[in-house]
């Protein structure tokens, strides 16, 4: 039957998927700022959250006449909004206290670093100062020391707490003669009484460990970094280590080493552990010719041993970025701040990357920006999780006219959407019905809408309504218009050039939106059978159509499927179009 047919132009020319980025609008983030804040405060230097509550540590602000005393800065959801709820101040405050280089809230408790904080003449041997919320009110519950406190050991340089116990490092520590092999130390609370329970100290300690220099706690178990460990010989490779809680008793379980690990890395700068996960961060970590670039961890445990899960590197990550500088972990979410990446033309903006675990496997989520995209401002420099929100801290942003001030933002039901699964172009025949599916990442809910073009016939995009669609001389029937999964069925076109039509989908939550890219529906007229192939079996189908000729013929089927080119009559127009295809032996792909 092929000899002697004309050959005519393949009328199915392959459909050009009209590509397009999808569009990952980054939301305008909440900020928070000292109301009274002032220049060189470094405000959101360190970040606390619980779900409704975010602290803020302003180490640098000067109260009173007391240069670097420090403050800390306490933010509420409430009605809506995120609102001041109290300025925490330590009742002994004094200048060079560093009040505020770091912080941590569980529940209505929050515990606050003072580093700086001297006794008597020795200076730098750190303090600790606890606060509890009644009502919407902070009062200083506790002052915590260690029991063999000294000069220099920085001791409130990092804080954790959880439940009733709190950990505080003092990466200055002294071991025996080892200067800065470091410390951390364990407080438990009973009523409002805070008493020291151990001291922390590695199995292998040694000078400039600065073991203590980032803590976290969970339950019953600590993680503390060591950044400037020497492992085999490479200084300040960085380690981590894991210490149990059996009753009252302490114990190291597990010190844990990058994979990758080299000289330099200081892996260990923060640390951030949620359940039997632990993420670290190794500011320093080279990533190709990318010196500095820096990098993030998870290790997951057995119960017993711990193993790395995953290596997180930026998706554009560059030199000098510190990736890792800052990390906060919970449950199957994880964040490093970058706060010296340069951002455009601005050196030291600053980022901050989210990722979320499925399975073992970890995925870029998004990438958070300040609203006030402006260099120096050191974003990222702090992260934090308050529920589903995530907090940045942006500790050198110029504010207002006071630079260095600080601010921190808050990227609540706003995370950017990012569209992880594209719809897929395809190739149908007339009676089978398709899908057309995307998958949105960020913090849902989220709303979509899908819309349709006949490109290039009606090029502007109108969204798809439920039940009969038509336009550009085609009609369709669609259903689930507002859901992640399009379904579209009953194609059929009068005049017009293919392919069929493109969809696209809006998604949205409340405040950004994306567009996916747009999909291609081709229709494979002349499959009459709808088995993919354009073959015998189809002809004998188009035959039979031919032979009666008139679509308005008895017996013709139902929509005259062989007319190809709609005018009626299943003619010998129909049958050259029938024959390129059939020569094809397939249908067009898209
Ligand atoms: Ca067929
Ligand atoms: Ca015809």
């Amino acid at each position: 039957m092929r000899e002697g047919l004309v050959r005519v132009a393949l009328v199915l020319a392959p459909a050009v998927a009209a590509l397009m980025p999808a569009r990952g609008q980054s939301c305008a983030p909440i900020q928070v700022s000292a109301s009274s804040g002032t220049a060189n405060d470094n405000f959101a230097t360190a970040t606390g959250a619980s779900t409704d509550t975010v602290v803020c540590g302003a180490p640098n602000r000067k109260v009173g006449a007391n240069a670097f005393q420090g403050q800390a800065f306490v933010f509420r959801f409430v009605s809506a909004a995120w609102n001041p709820e109290g300025t925490l101040t330590a009742s002994d405050g004094a200048a060079n206290d560093t009040f505020g280089s770091s912080v941590a809230i569980a529940g209505d408790t929050i515990i606050v670093g003072a580093p700086g904080k001297a006794s008597g003449t020795a200076t730098y041997q750190g303090a600790v100062y606890v606060f509890t919320r009644s009502g919407a009110t902070w009062t200083q519950q506790a002052k915590l020391t260690a029991s063999d406190g000294a000069a220099g050991d920085n001791f409130g340089c990092s804080v954790a707490i959880f439940g009733d116990t709190a950990i505080v490092g003092a990466y200055g520590k002294s071991g025996g003669a080892n200067f800065y092999q470091g410390a951390a130390y364990v407080f438990v609370r009973t009523g409002s009484s805070w008493t020291q329970q151990a001291k922390l100290t590695a199995s292998d300690g040694a000078a400039n460990d600065f073991f203590g220099v980032s803590v976290s706690l969970g339950l019953d178990a600590a993680a503390i970094g060591a950044d400037g460990k020497t492992i085999s010989g490479a200084t300040a490779q960085g380690a981590a280590y894991v210490f149990k809680r059996t009753g009252t008793a302490w114990a190291q379980q597990a010190r844990l080493v990058a994979q990758d690990g080299v000289a330099g890395d200081y892996f260990g700068t923060s640390v951030s552990l949620s359940g039997s996960s632990l993420a670290v961060g190794a500011l320093y970590k080279a990533s190709g010719a990318n010196a500095y670039q820096g990098a993030g961890y998870v290790f997951l445990s057995s119960g017993v041993s711990w193993t790395q899960q995953a290596k997180l590197t930026a998706s554009d990550g560059g030199a000098f970025d510190y990736f890792g500088s800052s990390c906060v972990l919970s449950g199957d979410s994880v964040a490093f701040g970058a706060p010296n990446q340069t951002i455009g033309a601005n050196p030291a903006q600053g980022s901050a990357y989210v990722y979320v675990r499925s399975g073992a496997t970890w995925t870029q989520q998004s990438k958070l920006l300040s609203a006030a995209g402006l260099a120096d401002e050191w974003f990222g420099a702090s992260v934090a999780f308050a529920g589903s929100a995530a907090v940045t801290g942006a500790a050198q942003q110029k504010v207002g006219p006071n630079v260095g001030q600080g601010a921190a933002y808050i990227f609540g039901s706003n995370i950017p959407i990012n569209i992880i699964q594209q719809p897929v172009s395809v190739t149908n025949c007339t009676q089978t019905a398709t899908a057309m599916t995307i998958t949105a990442a960020g913090t849902g809910p989220f709303n979509y809408q899908w819309q349709w073009r006949a490109a290039p016939a009606v090029p502007a995009w109108i969204p798809v309504a439920a039940g009969l669609n038509s336009g550009g001389a085609r009609t369709f029937t669609a259903a689930n218009t507002t859901g992640p999964s399009l379904s579209i069925s009953g194609y059929s076109q009068t005049s017009g050039a293919l392919p069929f039509a493109e969809f696209r989908c809006l998604v949205s939550n409340t405040c950004g939106n994306a567009t996916s890219n747009a999909a291609t529906l081709q229709v494979c007229w002349c499959d009459l059978n709808c088995d993919q192939l354009v073959d015998d079996l189809d002809f004998v189908f188009f035959s039979g159509a031919y032979n009666l000729f008139e679509c308005t013929e008895p017996g013709m089927p139902a929509s005259c499927p062989s007319d190809f080119n709609f005018d009626g009559v299943v003619d010998d127009v129909d049958f050259a179009i029938f024959a390129t295809a059939y020569d094809a032996l397939a249908c067009p792909t898209p």
